[in-house]
């Protein structure tokens, strides 16, 4: 299997994150994005989005890091990825990762990094606003629970967590949150937690 990456990209250190975690060995290539390497016809011939992670495997090509994700734990019986109904709460929390809290973690991104020093005030207080009222949902989800999902990692953990590992380069809104401070704290001082970390 080879994964179109760059460790740069939180979606792509997901993906990292879940094969170390089910011991899968990638062959990868390194795209570089400055460059314009997600945009040469090849690989826009994979995927028309021009963004990695793209994930080859013999005839079936995916792009989507939360799609990659279930796709490699999907190969194996693990409790990652349970085939069970526990399945359709893991997913209800990946599409919440990807539709609220990466929507606010990528503006704030967005200004931070790619800004040219002249953040809009505006946007980084609506997109900071809109962080810890979602990241104040997840603490509230964990109150009694270790994981996302219950007493088990899931790849629920995998695709939040990474956006946790932003709290210090991008200064997000989360004193306070303990439940989740626990959580993160744990999950990201292990081997497979700690490839989700920026840096
Ligand atoms: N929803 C996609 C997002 C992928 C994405 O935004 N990738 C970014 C890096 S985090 C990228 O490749 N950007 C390069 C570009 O847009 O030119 C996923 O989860 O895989």
């Amino acid at each position: 299997m080879k994964l179109y990456t760059n460790l740069f990209s939180p979606n792509a250190r997901k993906v990292h994150a879940v094969a170390k975690e089910l011991g899968l060995e990638l062959e990868t290539q390194t795209l570089d994005l400055r460059a314009g390497e997600q945009r040469t016809a090849e690989y826009l011939a994979l995927n028309p989005n021009g963004k990695v992670p793209t994930l080859v495997d013999g005839d079936t090509v995916l792009w989507e890091s939360n799609a990659i994700m279930c796709y490699l734990a999907g190969k194996g019986d693990t409790e990652l990825w349970p085939k069970s109904a526990k399945r359709y709460d893991i997913l209800r929390w990946m599409f919440w990762e990807s539709n609220h809290l990466t929507n606010a973690l990528n503006r704030l991104f967005g200004q931070k990094f790619f800004s040219s020093g002249n953040p809009d005030q505006e946007i980084v207080d609506r997109a900071t606003k809109d962080f810890r009222k979602y990241a104040t949902i997840l603490d509230g989800n964990l109150s009694d629970k270790k994981f996302v999902t219950g007493d088990t990692l899931t790849l629920a953990d995998f695709a939040i967590g990474v956006c946790f590992g932003y709290q210090v380069p991008l200064e997000l809104p989360v004193d306070g949150l303990d439940h989740v401070a626990s959580w993160w704290t744990a999950f990201s001082a292990t081997e497979s937690g700690r490839i989700l970390l920026p840096g």
